[in-house]
């Protein structure tokens, strides 16, 4: 059988038995080797006819920088697990996951468990970590309260439609990029965009993606991006309606969330391409629940609503 073959996918975690792992976090490194038939791909030279690594490397990230284990075995389980059943035409994967600075009285190079799973054995539930809720479909919910002691990254999506749009999205970014707890990695360019819903003839829009490193919680995190948007004078009488500054949690670290205050992934972010399409912009392989953000984006019902501002404005950092 082929073979798709990550290694040394890194992040830190706070999976461990002592209470400094759980508070201070280390270093994860995770190997994964995906069974997988090749011959397609390699005829078509078509994407969508094998795996996406790049899915791969966030499965794993996100089980890394997710709800702590004590044991990497249960770590290299879930790995393993959330692999195989995201996928149907991976038939094995074989996990290995590294913790290089396990706490040990002697000198050690590396510490590392490798597991081997088919797709036989992800018929076996998974046990939720410590923090998690299990959710329909074999999806874990992330507790939107549990902070990260170590950085997790989140994508926020920004708008404005009433006064001056262009300062406002300079002002929130760079609240944001000040907020304890938050660091501004990448900002998209800014975007035009079409009204999608609300009242006839409010004016288009100024819109933008931003890619933050975090160690708030889900919660804490949207606390800050609605502070930013009080301190624009923000009111919430119409929905969707005109507004001088939207602030929204679109991801969380691979995370799925559903509390009365917050959705994670945003459930309507995969249709909106004022939102795919900027963050296309700023990160042209980034993926939404799997999909490429590029391909939601072109998909999406108001893309041809959707322009560049300035086409000389500031992309990357
Ligand atoms: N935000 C909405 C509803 N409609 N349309 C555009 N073009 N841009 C937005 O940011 C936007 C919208 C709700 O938040
Ligand atoms: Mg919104
Ligand atoms: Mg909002």
């Amino acid at each position: 059988m082929d073979r798709i073959r990550l290694t040394g996918v890194t992040a830190v975690g706070r999976h461990g038995v002592f209470d400094h792992e759980r508070r201070e976090g280390q270093q994860f490194r995770v190997d994964v080797e995906l069974s997988v038939d090749l011959r397609r791909a390699g005829a078509s030279d078509e994407l969508r006819e094998t795996v996406n690594y790049a899915e791969i490397a966030d499965v794993v990230e996100s089980a890394i920088t997710g709800a702590p284990y004590d044991l990497i075995e249960a770590l290299a389980e879930r790995i393993a697990v959330d692999v195989l059943r995201g996928d149907a035409r991976i038939e094995a994967a074989q996990v290995t996951v590294h913790k290089p600075e396990a706490p040990l009285s002697q000198r050690v190079d590396d510490v590392a468990v490798t597991i081997t799973r088919n797709r036989d054995d992800v018929g076996a539930q998974q046990r939720p970590a410590p923090g998690e809720i299990a959710a329909p479909g074999g999806r874990t919910l992330r507790d939107p309260d549990l902070a990260a002691d170590f950085p997790v990254r989140s994508v926020l999506a920004l708008g404005s439609n009433l006064g001056d749009s262009a300062t406002t999205l300079q002002q929130a970014v760079a609240a944001l990029a000040e907020a304890e707890g938050v660091r501004l990695l990448r900002r998209s360019p800014l975007a035009v965009t079409a009204p999608v819903g609300g009242p006839e003839g409010q004016p288009e829009f100024l819109n933008q993606v931003l890619e933050v490193e975090t160690t708030l919680s889900p919660h804490a995190l949207l606390d800050v991006a609605q502070r930013i948007e009080a301190a624009h004078q923000r009111t919430r009488e119409v929905r969707w309606g005109p507004r001088t500054l939207d602030v929204d949690v679109i991801t969380y670290a691979g995370a799925q969330i559903d509390s009365d205050r917050l959705r994670i992934p945003h459930p309507r972010a995969a249709e909106r391409a004022f939102v795919l399409a900027p963050w296309s912009w700023m990160d042209p392989i980034a993926l939404l629940e799997g999909a490429p953000v590029r391909e939601l984006a072109a998909r999406a019902a108001d893309a041809a609503g959707v322009r560049r501002f300035d086409d000389a404005s500031e992309g990357g950092l």
